[in-house]
Parts: C-alpha cells; structure tokens; sequence
C-alpha cells in the first residue's frame, strides 16, 4: 500500500502533456493500485496520474457512494461529443476552490483496461463530467484554466500562500 504525493497547482509539472502508454506491465499495475489507493484516501472521484508526478495516460475513476466501482482508463480517447452541461468542479490539485464549468453533455470514449484490453463506453452526468476532467489533466489542463485570468491570479496567489504556510 502507498500514497502518492499530489502535485499542488500551480505546479508547472500539471502543465506537462502525459504520454502514451506502451506496454501495460507491472509497473503499471503497481501504479494503477497506488493511484487508487490515493484517490479513495483523498479523497476524490477521480485521479490522473500526472497529478503524482508520473507523464503518463492512465486515470482511475469512482463516482460511487460505496467506493466499489473502480474504473480505470489507459490511453482513453474522446471519440464522441454531444452538447454542454455545466457543473461545479473540485481538482484535488486545487483543494478548496470549486468553480463551474462548461463540458460535453454525452460523449463516448475509448481506452484499454488494467489489462490492456480495449473497450468503449458512453458517459454524461457526474461520470461524463469526471471522464473529461481527468483527461484534460493527461493533456496538461487543470480546470482552473477555463476561468478568467483574474480569477486565475487569485487561485494561485491562494495556493501559494497556504503552501508557504503548511
Ligand atoms: O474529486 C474530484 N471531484 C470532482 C468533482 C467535480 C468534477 C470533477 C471532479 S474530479 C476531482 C478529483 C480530481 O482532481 N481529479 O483530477
Ligand atoms: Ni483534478
């Protein structure tokens, strides 16, 4: 069992584009369990591995109440999008700041399994919401990003300030 350190925005390694996983080995598998472990304890619905300073497309998802339905993503892809949804958003990257943001409504995504076995699913609601935020950390976005400047200038001033004193 490990805990995995979160990277604090606005560290610019959450700024970083993740890569492309090439071969799911037991490094990976290790990580996935970590990553987890992580998430459950933090805790949060959903974790991106660049969030514990690792550059690659893994994420793992539970939006569940009972915190039994673990749902993991390697190499996922948005292959469909339909309509807006607006939501208030938390990032564990970002703790104590929430903020709405505008998404896709459905979309459809593929991605390989813990095992390496491709699969597709379709998303809306809180789990879509997830699926997109947890992406967008595997290219390099934090949601923070989709607000105004001035709003980003606050948030990183916060985050700076409660850092320096912890
Ligand atoms: O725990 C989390 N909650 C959340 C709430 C609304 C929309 C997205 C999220 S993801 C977040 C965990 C996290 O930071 N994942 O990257
Ligand atoms: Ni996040």
């Amino acid at each position: 069992m490990a805990l995995l350190d979160i990277l604090i925005y606005p560290d610019p390694r959450l700024h970083t584009e993740a890569r492309t996983v090439e071969s799911i080995d037991k490094r990976i598998q290790t990580l996935i369990v970590d990553m987890s472990e992580t998430m459950y304890a933090a805790p949060g619905i959903g974790l991106a591995a660049p969030q514990v300073n690792v550059t690659e497309r893994i994420i793992v998802i539970d939006i569940s109440d009972s915190k039994d339905s673990l749902l993991v993503m390697i190499n996922p892809e948005i292959i469909h999008t339909e309509g807006y949804t607006e939501l208030e958003e938390g990032c564990l990257s970002v703790p104590g700041i929430y903020a709405q943001v505008s998404r896709g409504e459905k979309i459809r995504v593929q991605a390989l399994d813990k095992d390496g076995k491709p699969f597709e699913l379709t998303a809306e609601g809180l789990l879509g919401v997830c699926i997109q935020h947890e992406i967008d950390h595997l290219d390099g976005k934090v949601f923070v990003d989709y607000l105004s400047r001035m709003k980003q200038d606050r948030i990183k001033k916060k985050m700076l300030k409660t850092q320096r004193n912890s």
